[in-house]
């Protein structure tokens, strides 16, 4: 489908050997692993201090080691106790550090994930089997919140297109919807209807099936951590934060563009597409400009987060202010 021309960082990459490049990857998770001895050169945000529970240990390495994609940027990686700590995840409160506090209240296994509609091998499958047929990697992304703040993240996960062509969607499918689990008792926050439950997200056929589009299962070598939104996420680099919805139960290939949960609260604010766009302002604020975490300076955003040369092709002629 995609013919991919390399990019200048990537064709770097390739002159250095493999191994090298895989011991440089580890000194990165190390240094944003690595505790109060790494803060020298960030800025501190208020409440992200102190150990985390689970967090890797300066010095120790991170868990499992899984191939490292060549999607990746070589960029340095957001300390994991900001990456856990200052989150979105409105299920457990619309505070950052809400969903570390309340999120472990969350059952993670046994997880079933119901696939429907438009393919042909519907069926509720457990994750185990979802998952145990494709191969698992790494790679290291830049997220960009809709409110102006990003990470860089090492995720593991699996292309969603590896998952969905074994599922079989038929030629009638163009979108795919996502559904977060919904079950007030274990997400105190769905009790109040700040939006329509259960959080719902939805992609074209196309930037579902993009070789970007990942289906995340753990960050920074190990399992996702509740608050990420374990056991089972959506990473789409090249939109805002939102479109990555959290603990997926529920996966539908559809006809129809789906609805989503922020299109639904507040259209002006957040279309269906919502891919990252410094040229098209929120109604409420610029997007010229984001603020890494744990930098004290923004820095500009870039075209489609700096994933233009991979996604740019998906929107070829179509109005960009438009299709917001
Ligand atoms: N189910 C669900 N998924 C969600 C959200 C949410 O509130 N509920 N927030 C989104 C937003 S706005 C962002 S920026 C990212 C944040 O992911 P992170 O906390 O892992 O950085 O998750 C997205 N996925
Ligand atoms: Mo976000």
């Amino acid at each position: 489908m995609l013919i991919r021309v390399p990019r200048a960082s990537e064709v770097r990459s390739r002159e250095i050997t493999d191994e090298e490049l895989y011991l440089r990857r580890r000194e990165f998770l190390r240094q944003s692993a690595a505790g109060a001895g790494a803060l020298a050169g960030g800025l501190l945000l208020p409440g992200l201090g102190g150990a985390v529970e689970g967090a890797p240990a300066a010095g120790e390495a991170p868990g499992a080691v899984f191939p490292l994609s060549p999607f990746s940027t070589d960029e340095e990686t957001t300390r994991y106790e900001h990456a856990t700590t200052y989150n979105n995840f409105y299920e457990f409160g619309t505070d950052k550090e809400d969903p570390s506090r309340n999120a472990h209240r969350m059952r993670t296994r046994p997880w079933a994930v119901e696939v429907a509609g438009e393919v042909r091998r519907p069926g509720t499958l457990d994750l185990e089997d979802l998952l145990a047929p494709h191969a698992v990697e790494e790679r290291i992304y830049r997220l960009r919140c809709v409110e102006a703040w990003s990470m860089v993240i090492p995720w593991l996960g699996i292309p969603l297109k590896d998952v969905l062509e074994r599922l079989e969607p038929t030629p009638h499918a163009r979108y795919v919807a996502f559904r977060t689990l919904h079950d007030p008792k274990q997400m105190p926050g769905q009790r109040r209807p700040i939006l329509r439950w259960p959080y719902r997200e939805g992609l074209r056929l196309d930037e579902a099936m993009h070789p970007l589009t990942l289906l995340a299962t753990g960050m920074y070598g190990r399992d996702l951590p509740n608050q990420n939104g374990a056991p089972l996420r959506l990473v789409v680099p090249w939109k805002y934060g939102f479109k990555s919805i959290k603990s997926i139960v529920r996966i539908e290939l559809t006809r129809r563009r789906p609805d989503t949960s922020w299109n639904i609260s507040a259209p002006r604010e957040y279309g269906f597409y919502s891919n990252v766009n410094p040229e098209v302002s929120h109604p409420r604020w610029s997007q010229r400009r984001e603020r890494r975490i744990g930098d004290f300076f923004k820095r500009p955003t870039l075209m489609f987060n700096g994933y233009a040369e991979e996604v740019g092709s998906l929107y070829a002629g179509m109005d960009l202010a438009r299709n917001y």
